[in-house]
């Protein structure tokens, strides 16, 4: 069995949001800033980052299984997730290297928690049993109404199958990680995604600097 140590060298850094809040906007910038301050950096993204990772990916995102139960959606996210963590993010932190990734497991929290309406305790099961007590050092949530995530996802190809849920589900979803911000405000730092991106940018670098300052670093 792999012991997963909860002391790493690396840190760990993830990007949550809604439809359309423009994580694939700011996630280069993100990187870019963390470069400038002489990190190295591994970019990956969830769910994926491994071969095995972005099959099952193509799973879940597809249409070919439409109806698939929640719980299976729950577990494939996970499944995804401790391939991810043991192929590529440990090891990589345990070199020391930074790790940016475009969700975590917040999204689970908010999509398959709050917005298919799986408990908060099963998906802690999971989280306990794949992460033992890895967790995100910082999370950048970007938030914004739901209508404005939904406007701008539009203007884009052909919608997946979390795409395509109504706009209830991502209202839920939207509540769901501010919950999680609100519970854990030192770790979940809320990015307001509304407004032109030099703004949102602007945002993120105040984040940003006084996280490495808070470091020391
Ligand atoms: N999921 C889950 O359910 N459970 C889990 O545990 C995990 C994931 C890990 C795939 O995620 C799906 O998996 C996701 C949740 C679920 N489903 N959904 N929805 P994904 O991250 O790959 O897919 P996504 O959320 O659809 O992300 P995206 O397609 O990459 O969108 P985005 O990165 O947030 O937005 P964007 O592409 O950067 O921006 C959208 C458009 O808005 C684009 O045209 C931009 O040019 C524009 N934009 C961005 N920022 C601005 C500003 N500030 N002003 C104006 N226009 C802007």
């Amino acid at each position: 069995m792999t012991v997963i140590k909860a002391k790493t060298k690396g840190r760990f850094i993830t990007v949550e949001g809604g439809e359309g809040a423009g994580k694939s906007s700011n996630l280069a910038y993100i990187q870019s800033l963390l470069e400038v301050a002489g990190k190295q950096v591994l970019f990956t993204r969830e769910p994926g980052g491994t071969p095995l990772g972005e099959a099952i990916r193509e799973l879940l995102l597809g249409h070919k299984h439409t109806g698939m139960a929640d719980d299976t959606e729950l577990l494939l996210m996970f499944a995804a997730r401790a391939e991810h963590l043991q192929q590529k993010i440990l090891p990589a932190l345990e070199q020391g290297i930074w790790v940016l990734c475009d969700r975590f497991t917040d999204a689970s929290f908010a999509y398959q928690g709050a917005g298919r309406g799986l408990s908060r305790e099963k998906i802690a099961n999971l989280e306990r049993f794949v992460q033992g007590s890895l967790r995100p050092d910082l999370t950048l949530l970007l938030d914004l109404p739901v209508e404005t995530g939904l406007q701008r996802a539009g203007q884009r190809s052909e919608p997946d199958r979390f795409e395509s849920e109504q706009r209830d589900f991502f209202e839920k979803v939207r509540a769901g990680y501010l919950q999680i911000a609100a519970r854990e405000p030192d770790r979940v730092k809320v990015v307001d995604a509304s407004p032109a991106l030099e703004s949102v940018q602007s945002q993120i670098d105040t984040i940003m600097r006084h996280y490495l300052e808070s470091l020391g670093e």
